[in-house]
């Protein structure tokens, strides 16, 4: 079996459509005004590449939405995200609010969501809190983690057996004192708490810039507690650049790690890879194609590894020989070899030509223009 059988990494309905940076959006003509909208770009995405089959949806700006609409393009509906940050209730937080009424109502709304997952058929729940205060002295932050225990398993206790909630960290952003749910340990010790189906979630750009996130990523999976990635690129903060972009030998050495364990254990790590990215200044189906190769790329350099050698190397404390395992996977060109698996599966060898070559770009630029431009842009 080839190993690019076994890639697949979700879309995200929102790296669809207009977004920005907190000072401001600068409008793409061709960008998404509908969740049917993003299900065709997405579905254009996956018709190139052939490793995009679904897309993660944010509960509140992509419903009501009918999954048959989802299938006409191609895709379909992957995970479900709450919204827990937008409303004016939230000002103060939501499961971690001092307002009894508002942690009532974030529930409820997780509950929704869970059963909005239902009817789309969709497996994980992927949760993240903006929680937080801005100022030491305002929260009480052990309090706030015991509201989130019980709101967590609260929305734990009706879940399907097939269903999982991923639980997200973040260090910052938009609290800046600090976040209910800073770090992947928090994450970790929450999820533990709400029950089994919950796991956790390692989103690329919310780490600190010196953390080592494959170590996160391998103590995860010996704790058989991570559940899927949002990956991205970035360079500062939460940057969502596009994966690979800054660093492309780092998704390389999370895919290396995921490998060793399924390799070490026989066990298949039970991962959903999702993109969570949202592109303001690229064209954004473009740029979803080219983070969907990379992927694949980066994927296909890990798997050239070759981890019985590497075992011995390590065994033996042979360094230099261990290091050069790894990078001589890393240097491989591997694009042939996509190429190849491409031509297999009656895909264009190279996917953004072909897109561009289809004109689809123009024709909706054309028809959503008038749509997009009538969109606010500005921060105040
Ligand atoms: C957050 C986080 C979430 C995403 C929102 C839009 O920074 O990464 O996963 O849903 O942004
Ligand atoms: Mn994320
Ligand atoms: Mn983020």
């Amino acid at each position: 079996m080839n190993v690019l059988d076994r890639f697949t990494i979700e879309l995200p309905s929102w790296g669809f459509a207009n977004t920005g940076t907190r000072f401001g959006k600068f409008i793409q003509d061709a960008a998404a005004t509908t969740t049917e909208e993003k299900f065709a770009d997405a579905g254009q995405v996956h018709a190139f590449t052939g490793c995009c089959p679904t897309v993660a949806m944010h509960v509140k700006w992509d419903f009501p939405f009918d999954k048959a609409v989802a299938a006409k393009y191609g895709v379909a509906v992957g995970s479900i995200n709450p919204n827990l940050f937008e409303d004016q209730i939230y000002k103060h937080g939501s499961l971690g609010n001092p307002d009894p009424a508002v942690r009532a109502q974030a529930l409820r709304h997780l509950l929704d969501s869970e059963e909005i997952g239902r009817q789309t058929g969709s497996r994980d729940l992927s949760l993240w809190f903006a929680d937080g205060s801005n100022f030491p002295g305002t929260a009480n932050i052990r309090q706030r983690k015991l509201w989130f225990e019980e709101g967590l398993k609260a929305m734990h206790a009706r879940l399907d057996p097939n269903q999982r909630m991923l639980l997200e960290y973040k260090p910052f952003e938009p609290a800046f004192y600090h976040t209910d749910i800073a770090d992947w340990g928090m994450s970790l010790l929450l999820a533990k708490a709400a029950g089994p189906q919950a796991k956790v979630l390692v989103d690329t750009g919310h780490h600190y810039q010196a953390q080592n996130i494959e170590q996160i990523v391998a103590w995860l999976l010996a704790e058989n507690m991570l559940g899927g990635f949002h990956f991205n690129d970035r360079r500062y903060a939460d940057d969502d650049l596009t994966l690979g972009s800054i660093d492309p030998y780092q998704i390389f050495r999370i895919f290396h790690e995921i490998n060793l364990f399924e390799w070490e254990t026989g066990a298949r790590a039970d991962i959903a890879y999702m993109v969570d990215q949202t592109h303001n200044l690229k064209p954004k189906i473009e740029e979803m194609i080219q983070t969907a190769m990379f992927a694949q790329e980066l994927f296909a350099k890990a798997s050239l590894v070759d981890l019985k050698k590497l075992a011995h190397f390590q065994a033996n404390a042979d360094l230099i020989d261990a290091e050069e395992c790894l990078k001589s996977a890393f240097s491989t060109d591997v694009r042939p070899m996509i190429r190849e698996w491409r031509k297999s599966k009656g895909l264009a060898e190279n996917p953004l030509e072909a897109f561009r070559e289809s004109g689809y770009l123009a024709k909706v630029a054309r028809e959503r223009a008038e749509k997009n431009r009538q969109s606010v842009s500005s921060y105040a």
